[in-house]
């Protein structure tokens, strides 16, 4: 006896080819609403073209979100379509056999076809635009290191021997690369007006390259979680004309020369902890110190000493370098860094790039600690 005891049924149902025409029409006006809606409201001034890549990344988004939504509707589309038409009805028993397709060499032509279409044009499109940001149109003028630090952003310019910490300027109209990698563990340098984004990965350098083309202040993002203060991972880029670029990158380089100098041609540390903001100095702390310092009661344990009760333990009468505990003494440690006769050493503030301003928040902070 044959298993089969009704011939297999085979078609699309009553309702496919409405149903087709449908979701066709949903599509196409999803689609055009996709295309001409402003991005401002997912991400700040699509429309300004503040750098050269901006444009080709905002049409490849706004591309790939119509193919993507296409998508989208049809398959959710017939699966409800589907599941409608070819319910069991309830005279047909539970193991009865259901529409089954297939020996149609035409529609197995046609669902090959449509998709290797589609992924060839979205992969030429990406390609053309990765191509663009990893090889720029033009030689660059010059590269800045970006490289990210648990958890602040730091960076080097030609010429200047230090790192720059927390705020990266550009020259405006300038074709750049920015050569991005990090020293600890996964973080990622994105600037939202830019459309510009790329990992920072410990041993691996990577490229962007564009031109910036508004002048401003713009903000710089870590978005990859990198630790307990990830979000307070941020930096400023001010892109500026070249004249004012100019002189600040020579400021620095003078900033340099003096930092280099031996310590005795700096000015008394004492100066340092006047007039400091607590409220800031908890802001640089998280930044800068908090990777290997407590503070507060609900930051977590780290390996450098928990400084809660830095100024008011009394049975830490001295600090570390054997001197007292004063604001004028904190600040200049904080300065100038110091390594006893443990493992671990206190980084100066050139390496925890902090400005004497944050030296002065830093000292009121731990002061306004009971
Ligand atoms: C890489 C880890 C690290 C970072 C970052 C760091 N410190 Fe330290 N810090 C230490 C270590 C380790 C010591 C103790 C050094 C020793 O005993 O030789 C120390 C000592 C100190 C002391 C003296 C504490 C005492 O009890 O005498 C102060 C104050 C201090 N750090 C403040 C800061 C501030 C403010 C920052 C942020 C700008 C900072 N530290 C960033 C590791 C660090
Ligand atoms: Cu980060």
């Amino acid at each position: 006896m044959a298993l089969q005891t009704e011939p297999h049924k085979m078609g699309m149902g009553p309702g496919f080819w409405p149903v087709t025409i449908g979701l066709t029409l949903l599509g196409i006006v999803s689609g055009i609403l996709i295309g001409i809606l402003p991005l401002d409201y997912l991400l700040p001034s699509s429309s300004l073209n503040v750098t050269d890549r901006g444009a080709d990344i905002d049409f490849l988004f706004r591309f790939m979100s119509i193919i993507g939504n296409a998508i989208f509707v049809y398959v959710t589309g017939f699966v409800i379509y589907f599941a409608i038409a070819f319910r069991r009805r309830k005279h047909e028993p539970i193991e009865s056999i259901g529409v089954q397709i297939h020996d149609l060499p035409a529609l197995e032509f046609w669902w090959s076809i449509i998709p290797t279409v589609i992924l060839c044009v979205l992969a030429i499109m990406s390609i053309r635009v990765w191509y663009l940001v990893q090889y720029g149109t033009g030689a660059p003028a010059f590269a800045v290191e970006v490289i990210g630090h648990q958890y602040n952003f730091e960076f080097r310019y030609p010429g200047l021997d230090r790192g720059i910490y927390n705020e990266m300027h550009l020259p405006l109209g300038r074709p750049v690369r920015v050569l991005v990698t990090s020293v600890d563990v996964l973080h990622s340098f994105w600037v939202p007006e830019f459309r510009l984004k790329a990992d920072t990965v410990p041993g691996l350098v990577q490229n962007l390259n564009f031109t910036p083309q508004v002048a401003g202040t713009y903000l710089i993002e870590c978005t990859e979680f990198c630790g307990v203060n990830h979000s307070f991972m941020q930096a400023k880029l001010i892109v500026e004309p070249q004249a004012k670029f100019n002189a600040w990158l020579d400021a620095q380089k003078k900033t340099a020369a003096v930092a280099a100098a031996p310590a005795a041609s700096v000015a008394p540390s004492g100066s340092l902890a006047l007039a400091g903001d607590a409220a800031a100095g908890k802001t640089s702390f998280k930044q800068k110190c908090s990777s290997c310092h407590k503070a507060e009661a609900s930051d977590p344990e780290q390996d450098g000493p928990d400084l809660e009760h830095v100024f008011t333990n009394k049975a830490h009468p001295t600090l570390v370098n054997g001197q007292s505990v004063s604001p004028a003494h904190v600040a200049a440690l904080i300065e100038s860094g110091y390594k006893g006769s443990g493992p671990e050493a206190m980084p100066s503030a050139q390496q925890t790039g902090a400005s004497a301003k944050d030296i002065a928040n830093l000292t009121a902070y731990l002061a306004s600690l009971k």
